[in-house]
């Protein structure tokens, strides 16, 4: 299936399987390591030829990438998309062309569900309600008399941002939380610090801050700092955040952050198999979850229900941040 590039290798003739990725960008932690996971997933030395573009989080450039791999006539597209709606042109173009589009991390809404292969990713919402119930237990716990709770949203229109606001909205009215003030910090570390000092301006009484990301929950914990107040339990305010990134785990193992949702970045190996899936004609299952836990810093395991589910919540350990 699909045309290959050829290229020649110690005189031997060697055909590389072409793979055009259009990243969202650079934003988080996160996302540099869903760039590491695919660039060393597609190497030459593995039989791929992987083109690889930085769309600086703009829509219009990853539209731009998509067409220029269809005009290169490479063998697969993969992207990530910033956001969910507007690709039912450019999906077209690539269908036409015949070329299979792989869509990891957030997701696509197209009214032709035709248009792409497959796509692999998390769970957001499910992110989203972990960390609710871990923090509705703590709430309990520490008999906290009121949640004033601000949050701090991601990339508005995004899979993964829709799916995280959505859990807090949705456990802010069951749990009777004041949800005080959502705003986009973009996935940022930079606007997350601007937003939240704001906030801090116009709030006096938060006591938690639900950041959909770890760069955004760095960002509002040096904003909170630097206007006088203190995080982590005993403290004034309580983080919580997503991703677990090695240095969003090491600080919810030193409790700056409460609540860490892992998010899984390494999509290279799944966009592998479901390129060898796709190539033996046994792709069985359209859309994909990657395996994912959620971490707190608080002393012991915790079992949560969920959808009639048991999930455990593990705290968080050294040898987890290693
Ligand atoms: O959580 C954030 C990144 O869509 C899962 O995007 C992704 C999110 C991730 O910028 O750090």
């Amino acid at each position: 299936s699909g045309k290959q590039t050829e290229i020649w290798k110690n005189g031997e003739k060697d055909s590389l399987t072409t793979i055009g990725f259009s990243q969202v960008g650079a934003e988080s932690d996160w996302r540099s390591a869903n760039s590491i996971s695919m660039k060393r997933t597609f190497t030459p030395e593995r039989g791929y030829d992987l083109i690889f573009e930085d769309a600086k989080q703009k829509q219009s450039d990853q539209i731009k990438a998509i067409r220029k791999f269809i005009q290169q006539e490479v063998d697969y597209i993969v992207f990530s998309p910033v956001v969910e709606s507007g690709w039912d042109t450019v999906l077209e173009e690539a269908k036409r062309a015949e070329i299979p589009v792989i869509i990891i991390d957030r997701k696509v809404a197209v009214k032709d569900s035709s248009l792409y292969a497959a796509w692999i990713g998390s769970n957001f919402y499910l992110e989203g309600q972990k960390a609710c119930k871990v923090m509705k237990a703590y709430v309990d716990e520490q008999q906290i008399p009121e949640v004033n709770i601000v949050n701090i949203q991601g990339t508005l229109g995004a899979t993964s941002q829709i799916g995280r606001t959505n859990a807090l909205e949705d456990a802010a009215q069951k749990y009777g939380w004041n949800l005080l003030e959502q705003e986009s910090g973009e996935y940022t570390e930079a606007k997350a610090y601007e937003v939240m000092s704001k906030m801090l301006l116009e709030h006096d009484d938060i006591n938690f801050v639900y950041c959909e990301n770890d760069n955004e929950a760095f960002g509002a914990i040096d904003a909170i700092r630097d206007a006088g107040k203190t995080v982590g339990p005993g403290g004034d305010i309580q983080i919580i955040s997503f991703d677990a990134t090695r240095e969003g785990l090491r600080r919810t193992l030193h409790r700056e952050i409460l609540i860490n949702g892992e998010c899984n970045p390494w999509h290279g190996e799944y966009v592998e198999k479901v390129i060898h899936m796709l190539e033996t004609n046994e792709l069985w299952q359209k859309e994909m979850y990657v395996p994912e836990e959620t971490f707190y810093s608080m002393p012991e395991d915790m079992q949560i229900m969920l959808g009639g589910k048991e999930y455990t919540v593990q705290t968080v350990t050294e040898s987890i941040v290693q």
